[in-house]
């Protein structure tokens, strides 16, 4: 379990540290937390667009049951008047009454209702027998419409509700009829009662709704027949639209909800649609997909560009600080190398030699394999700088270190300035003879380099070297390896220089 968490802790460490860390890891990250807002800030807003067409279609659906409540209440109160005149008609004593009292008992205070035009009792021939506008009849005759053929042609027609037509009675106002038939006892056809009731009744009743600017409602027959519809247009009174699609989904459930695009008008909107349980009508609440998310649109162009602006500017805040990451870590890193290295020859120093031999001396005993070191000392350097000039001098210490940097091709291997004109060259795992081959070829390459040496017996700059190894059955320390190194390097010196010289 320890092992599990500490495997985790330093996973994660090694996450923040190389990835989060890194200059590309904080525009990342700034990119990853900028979508994440993004993506949050969407689906809230595809939420609330969800929300705006559900309290739509609860608003539009409430509106339809409240107004085929207000119609079916007002139908069955005229659907009992027309009862009533059935009643009475077959009744001799009311019949025997003069036409004045008669027309009291049958046509009760309903025929004076608002948006009742008349109530009227025809004979088998259509023409008027009783009129509940007055005491002797209105002579017109009605054999023509449809729902005086109806009801004569269809002894079980019961309470019919008409087609919308244009009123004779009352200067063509729009109307629609309730009908009932009378009939003799043989049951043949005697004649129908009807009440005609002005279209305006649902005209108000609609135009009163609040339904957004391209909201609607309608009426509709069962038969496809509109009755009524607002906005209000008397030439789509009474079309027939039984060819309309969305026409055809009112019919084929009892009530429901749907998208689509109007017939009419061509505008798309949410409908909500009840068929009457009682009366052969459907009621049909529209409202336009415009209205309904012109708010929530607003809303969403308002919060989407605020978190979009807000989102660029975390990414820019991101870039900013990853470049300035960079910048730094750069500059720790120039400066990191600074501290390793050696200014004038640019091989490792002191420091960093010291930190090589520590960690290669452990390495080497871990592994109990050979440890090599050389130590090269310039012959005769005093005098050069004596001859050619301190700045002389210089440019021959870096031409050295350069050869002795080239001439070590292992990774492994590394050369350092041990001090002045001195450098020691660290060979991991390598033998004494490889380290004395390597010590020649050192050696020669600076001898190659032809630096001109007047002073020197061999006419050029050259360097001693002197190599020692440590083998793991040893039991000495790294110190040990130096010294035995630096008196192999003496050695080389008191031979005549220019050599190389082992332990
Ligand atoms: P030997 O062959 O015995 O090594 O003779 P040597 O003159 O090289 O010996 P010594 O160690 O006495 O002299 C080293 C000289 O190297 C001393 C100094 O003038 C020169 N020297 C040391 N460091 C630098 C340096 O950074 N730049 C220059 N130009 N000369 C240096
Ligand atoms: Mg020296
Ligand atoms: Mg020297």
């Amino acid at each position: 379990m320890e092992k599990r968490n500490n495997w985790f802790r330093s996973s994660a460490n090694r996450l923040l540290q190389g990835k989060l860390a890194s200059p590309n890891g904080v525009v990342y990250g700034g990119v990853l937390v900028a979508l994440m807002m993004l993506s949050l800030c969407a689906i809230v807003l595809y939420q609330s667009r969800r929300d705006a067409l559900d309290r739509t279609a609860e608003t539009s659906r409430n509106v339809a049951l409240i107004a085929e409540r207000d119609i079916e209440r007002n139908f069955e109160l005229y659907g009992l008047s027309l009862q009533a005149v059935v009643d009475g008609l077959h009744q001799p004593d009311v019949m025997a009454l003069p036409p004045h009292l008669r027309r009291l008992v049958l046509f009760d205070r309903a025929a004076t209702a608002k948006y009742l035009e008349s109530m009227l009792v025809l004979d088998e021939s259509g023409n008027i027998v009783i009129d509940s506008a007055s005491d002797v009849p209105r002579k017109r005759n009605f054999a023509d419409r449809k729902y005086f053929s109806v009801q004569r042609d269809n002894p079980s027609s019961g309470l019919y509700i008409s087609d919308p037509f244009r009123s004779r009675l009352h200067n063509g106002a729009p109307s629609i009829v309730l009908s009932r038939r009378l009939s003799h006892l043989d049951g043949s056809f005697a004649g129908i009662v009807v009440i005609a009731i002005d279209l305006e009744y649902f005209h108000n009743l609609f135009a009163g709704l609040s339904l957004g600017p391209h909201g609607s409602v309608a009426l509709i027959g069962r038969d496809g027949i509109m009755i009524m519809r607002q906005p209000y247009d008397p030439r789509i009174i009474g079309r027939d639209i039984r060819g309309a699609s969305t026409f055809q989904r009112f019919v084929a459930t009892q009530e429901g909800s749907f998208s689509d695009t109007a017939s009419i008008d061509g505008v798309r909107r949410l409908y909500s649609f009840k068929n009457f349980p009682h009366l052969p009508l459907i009621i049909m609440v529209a409202a336009a997909e415009q209205d309904i998310y012109a708010a929530w649109r607003q809303r969403a162009l308002t919060i989407g560009a605020l978190m979009l602006g807000f989102g660029c500017g975390f990414v820019g805040l991101s870039a900013v600080l990853g470049a300035q990451l960079r910048r730094r870590m750069r500059a720790e890193s120039e400066l990191q190398l600074l501290a390793r290295t050696d200014d004038l020859t640019g091989l490792h120093n002191r420091r960093t030699l010291g930190e090589i031999l520590d960690a290669e001396w452990r390495r080497a005993k871990r592994t109990r394999t050979v440890f090599s070191l050389l130590f090269v000392d310039i012959d005769r350097f005093k005098a050069y700088n004596d001859t050619y000039g301190h700045q002389a001098g210089d440019d021959a210490l870096a031409a050295v270190a350069r050869c002795i940097g080239e001439t070590i091709r292992r990774p492994a291997d590394s050369a350092a300035r041990y001090g002045g004109e001195e450098f020691i060259v660290v060979l991991p795992d390598t033998p004494a003879a490889g380290a004395s081959l390597i010590a020649e070829k050192i050696r020669s390459a600076i001898s190659e380099l032809g630096i001109e040496h007047a002073s020197s017996e061999y006419g050029r700059v050259t360097a001693s070297i002197g190599a020692a190894s440590w083998q793991p059955e040893q039991n000495s320390d790294v110190t040990a390896v130096i010294k035995a190194a630096d008196e192999a390097l003496y050695n080389a010196k008191t031979m005549g220089r220019n050599r190389v010289s082992s332990s």
